[in-house]
């Protein structure tokens, strides 16, 4: 493996929906309802688009053979990760002690082999649109959350509800574990919150070509929330158009947001602008604006702003 291959591996019992999550990330929607359960390990390497990187996603069969057969051959599976995902049914009840067991057992080979790796990615997943208002399940999220932190796992969780659809936590989980390892991350927060400032944006957010999310910023949480919520839509849209040959240079739309506690609700902008970065390709800006006159502030600090990328990513 080269030097910047870097290997991910998604674990969970069998069903949980991890092969389901590599194919949401991989585009390929109309695939996901042939899946067959997957045998032993399904590898796929994957040229991630920004700086060049390359990722192979090790997506290992939950099946109860398999489990035994990744303890048997533990440096295959666990040597050499960059990152490790794991995937919790939160439907399938009936099996979150054995799920919380396995992750357990897991962690403790991955941390054995892999000393320096410190993040694990937590996915509850199946948590679908139409049961995102159900106590019941909330309370089973709040629940597997506070009986994984008693595990005292040795690393630091981040736990996504998740769901292929509504993948905007998919996208966001696997962006951020990837920016991160490339280390750009930092350098491009720094250039978006220059951008925020000078346009008095109240949001924004950069994503990759393939719409990976490389940095955000924002003046409430609130705002960054329904940005990054509303890319898995807007991208398929601009893809959409691309099909018939329709270059999208940016989709805007007019909103009327609440700001903070004032009552009134104030005009705003809310645009998803492609910007072609010279020798590299191009990237996407998502920024919401308060003021609807913003925009053409936003615009003429775009080509500044394609510059400084075009300085981060070389
Ligand atoms: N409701 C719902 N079903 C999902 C979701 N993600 C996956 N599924 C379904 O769950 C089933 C199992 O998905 P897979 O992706 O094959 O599960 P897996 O974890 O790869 O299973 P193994 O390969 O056996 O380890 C399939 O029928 C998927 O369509 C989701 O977010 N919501
Ligand atoms: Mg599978």
């Amino acid at each position: 493996m080269s030097e910047e291959q870097k290997k991910i591996s998604i674990l969970g019992l069998d069903n949980a929906g991890k092969s389901s999550i590599v194919l949401y990330l991989d585009r390929k929607f109309n695939l996901i309802r042939k899946l067959r359960p997957t045998k032993s390990a399904n590898i796929i390497t994957q040229s991630v688009d920004i700086l060049g990187l390359k990722f192979s996603i090790w997506d290992l069969g939950g099946q109860k053979q398999y489990r035994s057969e990744y303890l048997e051959n533990k440096e295959i599976y666990f040597s050499n990760l960059s990152g490790f995902f794991y995937v919790i049914d939160i439907q399938d009840e009936q099996r979150y002690e054995i799920s919380i067991n396995y992750l357990a057992n897991l962690a403790k080979l991955v941390r054995e082999y892999n000393p320096e790796l410190k993040d694990l990615v937590i996915f509850l997943h199946k948590y679908d649109p139409e049961i995102q208002d159900s106590e019941k399940y909330l309370n089973n999220i709040e629940y597997l959350k506070d009986k994984i932190k008693s595990l005292t796992l040795d690393f630091t969780i981040t736990f996504y509800p998740s769901s292929i659809y509504d993948g905007s936590n998919l996208i966001k989980a696997f962006s951020f574990s990837i920016i991160r390892k490339t280390g750009k991350g930092e350098l491009l927060e720094k250039i978006l919150k220059d951008y925020t400032k000078q346009t008095w944006s109240s949001a924004a957010v950069l994503l990759s070509e393939s719409y990976l999310f490389l940095a955000s910023r924002a003046t409430e949480e609130q705002y960054l929330n329904f940005c990054t919520d509303i890319v898995p839509d807007l991208s398929k849209v601009m893809d959409r158009l691309n099909r018939w040959d329709v270059k999208t240079e940016d989709s805007i739309m007019n909103v009327l947001i609440k700001d903070g506690k004032a009552k009134k609700r104030k005009r705003g902008i809310i645009f998803m602008k492609r910007i072609n970065i010279e020798d590299y390709g191009s990237v996407y800006l998502m920024t919401l604006c308060l003021n609807e006159k913003i925009r053409d502030r936003a615009y003429e600090y775009i080509p500044s702003l394609a510059e400084k990328i075009k300085n981060i990513i070389e």
